[in-house]
């Protein structure tokens, strides 16, 4: 366990000692036959070290990716060969576009048999080569622990994101005699203290500047830091897709979300607006709403982007400054800039004005109204629960309507990956016990893996997993309806009772089907002794907080006449 420690230790021990070396506390897993000895040294290790284990290899890396992105430190993974690495790559994939730290261990055929096609060989850097920063196989013993300290370096450092590494059994059980490496460390960029000089300079000649906060490798104090610079500036704060817990929601510096469902007052304020800083946000297409909210290649207004990865500044929108720097670095150095008496205050305030007024419950079509379910929330929760969700319409009413809390209150994919909410709500309560926790899924979302209720079982969870009902793939639909109106192909589910599903887990169920009954339920899953599932049985029609599924069909029927 320490570098002059030389005792011969077989690769999977090495393994395990180079996790707990770095700092690891838990993995999240599927057994294989093909990586034995990493699970016979973890018992080894099981005071200091948690295997969670879990029913699906995609719950599993999504778990892993939450507990990245709450711990800043990589969210670890264990899978078998090929059939467990494929199921996994759901959350690669999810930790590279979410930029959050990961490692994924993938248990590899020995190397007596490799290259043979052998039984569910695959060659793992050809199949996540797009998807991770590296992806390596650790074919020598006495490497481990070099790998394992560049995987957490590569995972950390930089842009944040995911690391492969293969281990060939015969590797596993091979000895060694060779030191541990120390704890890594994270590496990033600083900004230059021209580039603020810089910064501050177009911040005094701007009369309308907006500010987007995005992407990974924040952290609590980060946030802090940014929020003080954001105070002292008196600038509206916009949160991209998905990063809305950037900035507490209650601050009167957040102005909304960045997304799909862009309130349009909003959308004027960022086309209007003579000063675009964005940091951290990649400018990805549902941040920009499909690439229009601003000019490609240059935008109309001033442009400050400030990004961890190098490769990522000027990639689409060309800047008038581009900083490469991490985002503690960055938010330390905006706050200690010297303020500037800001010019923009009357635009600050209306901007906070439109947010509110967007966030005002709407009228939908059925007995349940999901924005008067959030709004209940936002009274009901603690400010620092944590609310995850997967892909789908249901999750539009959360993003707009709740009001999210400081830094990692919020966990949902911007890969737009359906199934996300229900592991991360695990992981987020195997980290966070004592915290409130609130899963969101659509029915088609919850069953890509809602076999991960038996994990929250398995290991006590108390979570509340909120399902919210409508019969359908609804978002697919309400594209369908636009495009091909009056023609259902693909979209409609036959679903099962949510609530005794839950129950055969050994959870609390419950059905709710008006406004009122999801108050009373709620109150009832609080007491609850385990984990609860409400099923919320929504119109169909109620498809997201501005139209109706009928409404889109009407409209799209103008324009294109069903085909005679
Ligand atoms: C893993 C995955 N498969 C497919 C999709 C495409 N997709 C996006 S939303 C959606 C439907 C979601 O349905 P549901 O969870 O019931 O939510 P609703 O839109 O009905 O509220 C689908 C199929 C996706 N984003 N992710
Ligand atoms: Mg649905």
């Amino acid at each position: 366990m320490n570098p002059a420690d030389t005792r011969a230790r077989s690769g999977a021990q090495l393994l395990v000692d180079s996790l707990l070396v770095h700092g690891a506390d838990m993995a999240f897993g599927v057994p294989g036959e093909s990586y034995l000895a990493v699970l016979d040294a973890l018992h080894d290790v099981e005071d200091r070290f948690r295997f969670v284990i879990c029913r699906q290899e995609g719950g599993a890396a999504n778990m892993a990716d939450a507990y990245g992105k709450l711990t800043g430190r990589p969210g670890l993974c264990f899978v078998t060969r090929g059939p467990g690495a494929t199921n996994a790559s759901l959350g690669i994939h999810t930790a590279h576009q979410d930029s959050t730290p990961v490692i994924l261990f993938i248990g590899q055929v020995g190397s007596d048999v490799v290259e043979r096609e052998a039984f569910q060989e695959m060659d793992y850097r050809r199949m996540f080569g797009q998807m991770a920063k590296w992806v390596a196989q650790i074919d020598r013993a006495d490497r481990v622990p070099e790998y394992v300290s560049h995987a957490y370096h590569t995972a950390v450092s930089g842009r944040p994101g995911p690391v492969v590494l293969a281990l060939p059994e015969d590797m596993q059980t091979d000895m060694a005699t060779v030191p541990d490496t120390g704890r890594y460390q994270r590496v990033a960029a600083n900004p230059g203290g021209s580039d603020m000089r810089k910064l501050r300079e177009m911040l005094s000649q701007a009369e309308r500047p907006m500010v987007i906060l995005g992407g990974g490798g924040w952290s609590r104090d980060a946030c802090e830091d940014l929020r003080a610079f954001v105070t002292a500036y008196n600038l509206p704060v916009g949160c991209a897709y998905r990063c809305q817990d950037l900035i507490d929601n209650r601050d009167p510096h957040y102005v909304g979300d960045v997304a799909v469902g862009l309130n349009p007052k909003l959308a004027e304020r960022f086309k209007t607006c003579d000063l675009l800083l964005v940091v951290g946000a990649r400018l990805g297409e549902w941040t920009t709403v499909n690439y229009t909210l601003f000019d490609i290649p240059r935008l109309k207004q001033k442009f400050v982007h400030v990004h961890p990865g190098a490769e990522e500044l000027g990639r689409v929108y060309q800047g008038d400054l581009l900083i490469n720097s991490g985002m503690p670095e960055f938010a330390v150095a905006a706050r200690a800039l010297e303020p500037i008496k800001p010019r923009w205050d009357a635009w600050t305030k209306g901007a906070r004005a439109d947010l509110e007024a967007w966030q005002r419950p709407v009228e939908v079509p059925g007995k349940v109204n999901m924005s008067v379910v959030m709004e209940f929330l936002r009274g009901r929760l603690p400010r620092d629960a944590i609310i995850t969700n997967g892909a789908g319409n249901f999750s539009l009413w959360a993003h707009r309507f709740y009001h999210y809390g400081p830094f990692r209150t919020q966990l949902a994919p911007t890969s737009g990956a359906m199934g996300y909410g229900v592991p991360a709500a695990v992981a987020a309560k195997l980290v966070h016990p004592d915290r409130t926790v609130i899963a969101f899924s659509g029915d088609g979302d919850f069953l890509m893996t809602g076999q991960e209720l038996a994990t929250a079982a398995q290991y006590d969870l108390k979570i509340l997993f909120v399902v919210v009902n409508n019969g359908m793939y609804g978002t697919i639909r309400m594209h369908q309806e636009r495009e091909f109106p009056g023609r259902v192909s693909g979209t409609q589910l036959k679903n099962p009772d949510f609530a005794a599903l839950a129950r055969a887990y050994g959870l609390h169920g419950e059905i709710v089907e008006t406004t009122a009954d999801f108050e009373t339920a709620f109150e009832r899953a609080q007491f609850a002794k385990t984990a609860a599932l409400i099923e919320v049985r929504i119109d169909p029609e109620a498809i997201n907080p501005r139209t109706t599924l009928s409404a889109i069909r009407a409209e799209a029927l103008k324009s294109k006449p069903p085909p005679s």
